[in-house]
Order: C-alpha cells, then structure tokens, then sequence
C-alpha cells in the first residue's frame, strides 16, 4: 500500500516552511489541492494549486467556517483503496482520493495568550482541520498526516527514497503524533472553558503539553523522562528557560532548579537559594546577591556542593566570582550580567537557565503527580501569609528583628519537604530540617546542621505545621531560639504556648500550613 502520493490537501495556519515543503511535493508530481489562504501563499510562490471551493464545487460559507467540511474532500481521505465498495462509493460520487492532508490548527492557544475577547476565541476554535487531521490518520495505512512543519523534511526525504511515497513506519508515527496535537488542542480548549468559570476540575482530565526536550534519563539511569511545556503557559520558571551554557539538561537538574526558582520568587530583596535534592540547604537574603550568598553558603556548605542556584535578580559580576568557586550544576535566574556571562564561560559544564523574569507568586494554577492507576491533581500552594496576619499567643511581643525572621525562615519552610523546621537568622537560614516523620527528627536535625556551622543560638524558628506537642518546640528552645513561627491550631495549642511562656520566647501562628511532600 505504499503508493506514490498524488494529490495533497494543503491548509495550514502555521505557513513555516510551506512554500518549501509544497515545492517538494511539487517535484514528485504531486497535485496540490488548498484552502484561501494556504492557497493564495502557494500561487504566488508559482505552483499550481486547485482551491478546496473548486475541487468540491461548493464555495467556503460562514466566514470559513464550512470549508473542507464536504464528503468529497472526507471521502477522499477515508476511502479504503483495497475495498471495492470504497472505489465504488468514490466512483459514484466522484471523489477523487486524497494521498496526503498538511493541516496545522487555528492558532487558539494564541488567540487565548493575546489577550483576546471571548468572541475571538471562540472564532479560532478548529474545527474543519482537525476533522481532516483525524480522518487522515486513521486511514494512515493509504494516506501521510502531517500537523507540524517540523514534519516536512522527513516526508520528503521519506518519498525522495521511495519514489514519491512514504512508508507505513513513518505513517504510523505521523498518526500517533496528529491525535496528540488534537487531543491536546481540545484540552487548551476545555482549559480555557474551565478558566473562565473558575473551575479546575472537569469530569474528565484534559491534559495538554508539548515536549520540550527528551532527557537523557529520569532521576535513575534506568528510568527514562522528558520535558513538557504546558500549551499557553508562560510562567517564567524552567519550563520556559533559555539554557544559555553548560552540559545537557538531566531529570533531577531540572525539578532541582524548579524547587530553587520557585523559593527565590518568594522574596523582593535580592535571595540566593542553594537546593539539593529538591530541598534547600542554604537561603539568604541581602543588600546585594553576593552577600546573600555569603550567607546562604554558610548555611550549609558541604551539602552546597554540586548544588542548583536560583536567585531573583539578574546575576552580576561579584556574584558570578563566588558561584566560580564551588562546584554546582545549574544556576538559575531572570538575567546574567555581560561580565557574569563571560566569567561562568569559564565553568563550560555549568549550566545557566535564563527565565527573563520572576515568577507572579500568588498565580494559581494546577500541580500533577501520578499514583497507581491515576493521576492526583491540586492546584499549588501559593498561600502566602503576611505580616498583618500573624497572631503573637505568646506574653513576650516579637521584636523587630525577630518578625523578619520569622517571616523569612516561614517563607523558606513552605519550599521544605515535610516535616519541615527552619532556623533564620538576620535574613539567612542556619539550620534545616526537612523530610522527617517526626518533627522532633527535623527539629534536631536542623538545630544540629546548624550546630555544625554558626549554631542557632539566637535564631527564629518556624515549623510548616503545627507542634502537637511541646516537646518539638523545646527541641529549638533548647537549641538557643527566641521566637517561634507555626500555623497553630493543635488540640495542645494552650500546652505549646505555656511552654513557649515558661521559656520566654516569643510565638506566633500563621493559621496557614505549608505541607510539601
Ligand atoms: O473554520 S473551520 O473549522 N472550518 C473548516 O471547514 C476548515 N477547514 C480548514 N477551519 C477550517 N480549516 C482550517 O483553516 C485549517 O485547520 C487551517 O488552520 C486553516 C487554513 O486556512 P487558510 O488556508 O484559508 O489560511
């Protein structure tokens, strides 16, 4: 079934690379049958080309609405070659068979990014091309789907080495790819239905995606991974970065530098953020990015090692001299400097993900994770607790210093894998404890990391959910803390204060908690 491609039904939004491609065709004697605009494109170009409103004998109406919407253009995909009632039927009705449909859709995702009003959108919903698209590929045994210009070299490389047809294989993958651009062009459509009603959670799941990058493997070598952006989606974060330097790109690389960003977007003053496996061991705020860092390194410096960077300014020449120094794998951030550029030019390994901007923080939108038989879908955890918010339940006020801790170490604690203790210090973590079962494990541990360094001796403390028993908050009392942040609201709240009394420190609650698993 292999037979050279004769005629080519050719409407396309997208005009990348068509005049080449059609011009290809061209070669092999193939006849080109297009819609207006595909059509105009094609006869300037000098080729010949017979218009759909010709070809069916029934003009386009409705503003193009009704164009390729005919039975002797879906016939002339569908018809089965090998089935005599088929020819018959096309025969009958003079459909003339269609070898090969080149159809990319009405630009919604765009319309929708534009800005656009409701009426426009809906105006750019597709609905003759993927009724083309989808009858092409399922007759793909006799007819070639093509829904991407990216697709065009290798059909014409495919017919240059098979006289003028393409092989089953390549069919096969040209189906498979054209349901996922329909499939997924529905979803942007449902997305965009379930946005304007405020509502995330339809019957059933439309996801949408388009694949960024194959990655080498998954976070093991066993496991294989890729990268997709969400259609629409242009939220400054990895997603949407531009790697300007440095090695491949891995699985653990990219959700490192995600957890990094997402923290740095967390804070107006200039923020270094170091990760390690998707936790951070050291955060810092400062007058200037290479200060932060300072501080943040110090934090825990051993872990730093082969460490993902994000920071929420554009990095500079001080900073890009200190991240010189140490090992780490990627450096994320909206900018880097001329001079930083040429100066981590040196670190060729070093990879630097350039986002343009930060992130809007508060923007809700959907997380996904896969279980057994599922996918578990929330949307993400932009609560943001502040100042205002806070409720102080213990004698002692907060002071000055120790309320900007607290808010700092509280916003780090939101990016810290559950259980999750933080100690803060005049803007800089000193002790983390992240991942634990018991909080009374994280407590110790963060107080002891930090031990190892500055210790924490007249540090903040916060804890991203609350202590159901004293015995978590005299852990950091014991440690050297003199305020304590959490969300409160334990059955033990009056036991937890009177502790926190007795030793003399200050609380408060947040009435908001931060699990992160
Ligand atoms: O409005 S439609 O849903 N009705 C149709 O019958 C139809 N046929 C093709 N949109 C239709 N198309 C789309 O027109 C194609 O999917 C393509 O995106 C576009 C190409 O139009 P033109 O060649 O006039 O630029």
């Amino acid at each position: 079934s292999d037979q050279p491609i004769q005629r080519a039904l050719i409407s396309v939004s997208d005009k990348t690379g068509l005049v080449e491609f059609a011009k290809g065709l061209a070669k092999h004697k193939v006849r080109l049958l297009s819609t207006g605009g595909s059509a105009k494109i094609l006869k300037e170009a000098g080729l010949a080309v017979t218009e759909v409103s010709d070809h069916t004998g029934f003009p386009e109406i409705m503003d193009g609405r009704v164009k390729t919407l005919h039975p002797s253009i879906h016939g002339g995909i569908l018809a089965r070659r090998d089935d005599a009632k088929h020819r018959i039927a096309m025969e009958t009705h003079s459909i003339s068979q269609i070898d090969m449909v080149v159809v990319n859709l009405y630009p919604f995702i765009e319309t929708v990014a534009s800005g656009a009003g409701y009426e426009e959108c809906i105006e750019n919903i597709d609905i003759g091309g993927p009724a083309m698209i989808r009858a092409a590929a399922k007759n793909h045994e006799f007819v070639t789907i093509s829904t991407d210009p990216a697709e065009y070299d290798s059909i014409l490389q495919a017919m240059d080495e098979n006289e003028g047809a393409t092989t089953l294989e390549l069919r096969q993958f040209l189906a498979r790819e054209a349901y996922s651009r329909t499939a997924s062009y529905d979803s942007a459509i449902s997305n965009w239905f379930a946005q304007q009603q405020g509502e995330y959670w339809p019957k059933r799941l439309a996801l949408a995606g388009k694949r960024q990058m194959k990655l080498r493997y998954g976070e093991n070598p066993h496991q294989q991974a890729a990268l997709y952006s969400r259609p629409g989606d242009h939220r400054p974060g990895v997603a949407n970065s531009e790697q300007i330097q440095g090695k491949e790109l891995s699985y653990n690389n990219i959700n490192d530098a995600n957890a990094a960003f997402e923290l740095a977007a967390e804070f107006d003053e200039p923020t270094v953020v170091i990760v390690k496996h998707a936790n951070p061991c050291g955060v810092a705020s400062g007058e200037t990015l290479a200060d932060a860092w300072d501080r943040a390194l110090a934090c825990d410096p051993v872990s730093a090692f082969g460490g993902i960077v994000a920071v929420n300014r554009s990095v500079n020449l001080d900073l890009a001299e200190k991240l010189k120094e140490l090992f780490l794998e990627v450096v994320i951030a909206p900018e880097f400097g001329p001079r930083a550029r040429e100066t981590l030019s040196k670190k060729q390994n070093l990879r630097l993900l350039r986002t343009e901007e930060m992130p809007d923080r508060t923007e809700t939108r959907i997380q996904a994770t896969t279980v057994a038989g599922g996918y578990l879908l929330q949307t993400v955890d932009s609560g943001r607790v502040e100042q205002s918010d806070l409720k102080v339940v213990t004698k002692r006020q907060p002071t000055e210093q120790e309320m900007a801790d607290m808010m700092f170490a509280w916003r780090v604690a939101k990016h810290v894998k559950s259980n999750a203790i933080v100690y803060a210090r005049g803007g800089a973590t000193v002790g983390i404890g992240a991942g634990q079962m018991s909080r009374v494990d994280s407590s110790r541990i963060a107080a002891w990391k930090g031990g190892e360094q500055a210790g924490v001796e007249g540090s903040v403390v916060a804890s991203d959910a609350f202590f159901p028993f004293a015995d978590g908050l005299m852990e950091a009392v014991k440690a050297g803390a003199t305020a304590a942040i959490q969300p409160g609201g334990s059955m033990r709240d009056d036991e937890v204060i009177k502790a926190a009394d007795e030793a003399g420190i200050a609380m408060v609650f947040t009435g908001m908690r931060h699990f992160r698993h």
